[in-house]
């Protein structure tokens, strides 16, 4: 015990004239710290600066703007850290979404939070001491074969240059990121689903289903830390008056706010946050992200934000909410957790307080399980007639569970190439 007290305190006073000396030559409490800005273009998966200089030691304050549709991170590195933070990453799986895709891994500088569609976020921290490339990417999946940019640190008394701006041409990647084994389309397993919160393609959903979507389907702005939907002073369309409300995201196209959550390749669903429901659910593949991310690595084309769904559909929703009788106004998304591997999606409908999982149930069919919060079960799941799908209905423990089997449809199109030179950059 005595021992070990005074080898720390040893190792303080060890430490002490490093910390002292950049100090006494650089006054930083007198000093500004040095500020940038980074912001990320827009549907491009890139920063807008690529480089910047910062003075060895110097306190910095990093500001990054998100104006993109897409979640965007920024992760600072030591040197030679990359690629173990791809191996790292790469394995993360559905935490990583909970740990905003920074793992716990040696060799970070600094990170922000994954910011969600139209925010912001401050970061501090000291500069490295040491002189030399410090590489910055964004860690979402996919993102930092195109997402990426250096902080020089130079020494001090050295001329900081200014930073460089994105050209918009493909930036290099280097050969440990081509050989990650990073795909573009992610996968999870039966167990440990893959969930990803994104824009999803609308295969031709019924209209009614869409109840609370305003036009062209704008989201929830959404807080990852909170796991809340944001709540600002919001403009109504209809009578402009302001009021306390949900901050709405702009939808560029297909559905915003939805959460995708794939199981492997035989399982995959897209649950609604503005509508707060299962929307439909497929088998064969997950979401091809090249439309999103780019097909090759650098190549990232922002032609469409939509990614591709694989494989065919054998569930979509149809008619209005099917909790019969609790319906009043919108439904509120309360945010999800992950409830023995499998995301748990918490919901209000008028008064009451639902929770509710997707399960498959073997090759041909799934459970929707809901729990209310509150004693009283809802009245009733009403499905459009249409919604055949619908097998049983039957109270379990606190839990009503809903079967579904399987109707399949013809696998989903391609993109047809005319959609392509469509939305091309001139
Ligand atoms: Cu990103």
């Amino acid at each position: 015990m005595n021992l070990s007290l005074s080898s720390r305190r040893l190792a303080l006073l060890a430490c002490l004239p490093a910390l002292v000396q950049p100090a006494l030559a650089q006054k930083p409490d007198k000093a500004e710290p040095l500020k940038v800005s980074i912001k990320v273009i827009p549907g491009a998966i890139r920063f807008e600066t690529t480089r910047f200089d910062v003075t060895a030691g110097a306190r910095v304050t990093l500001t990054l703007s998100n104006d993109c549709v897409m979640p965007h991170n920024l992760v600072l590195l030591k040197p030679d850290a990359e690629p173990a933070l791809v191996a790292a990453v790469n394995t993360m799986g559905l935490e990583g979404m909970d740990k905003h895709f920074v793992p716990d891994v040696p060799g970070i500088v600094a990170a922000t939070k994954l910011l969600q569609p139209f925010s912001k976020e401050n970061i501090s921290f000291t500069a490295p001491e040491a002189e030399g490339d410090y590489p910055y990417v964004c860690t979402f999946p996919g993102h930092w074969f195109t997402m990426r940019g250096v902080m020089r640190v130079r020494a001090a008394g050295v001329a900081l240059a200014a930073p460089v701006k994105s050209g918009g041409g493909v930036e290099q990647v280097p050969d440990a990121l081509k050989n990650s084994g990073m795909t573009h389309k992610p996968l999870g397993t039966p167990e440990k689903p893959f969930v990803m919160r994104t824009f999803a393609p609308d295969p031709g959903l019924d209209p009614a289903v869409f109840a609370h979507h305003g036009v062209g389907k704008d989201g929830v702005k959404y807080d990852p830390a909170t796991r809340l939907d944001v709540i600002g002073k919001v403009t109504d369309p209809a009578t402009g008056v302001v009021k306390e409300g949900p901050v709405v995201v702009k939808a560029e196209k297909g559905v915003a706010g939805a959460i995708a959550v794939n199981h492997g390749l035989e399982f995959s669903y897209v649950w609604d946050s503005t509508e707060c429901r299962l929307l439909y659910v497929w088998r064969g593949g997950f979401l091809d992200m090249d439309t999103y991310w780019g097909k090759e690595p650098g190549s990232g084309r922002p032609k469409m934000y939509i990614p591709r769904l694989m494989g065919h559909l054998v569930y979509r929703a149809s008619g209005p909410m099917p909790l019969e009788g609790e319906f009043k106004g919108a439904p509120v998304f309360l945010g999800y957790k992950m409830e023995k591997g499998v995301p748990e999606f918490r919901y209000r409908v008028g008064t009451k307080t639902y929770r509710e999982k997707v399960l498959p149930a073997g090759a041909e069919g799934f459970e929707l399980r809901i729990t209310p919060e509150q004693p009283e079960r809802p009245k009733a799941w009403v499905v459009s007639p249409e919604d055949t799908a619908v097998t049983s209905v039957r109270g379990e423990g606190d839990a009503f569970v809903v079967s579904v089997k399987d109707r399949p449809e013809p696998p989903q199109p391609a993109p047809k190439p005319a959609d392509e030179a469509k939305t091309k950059k001139p």
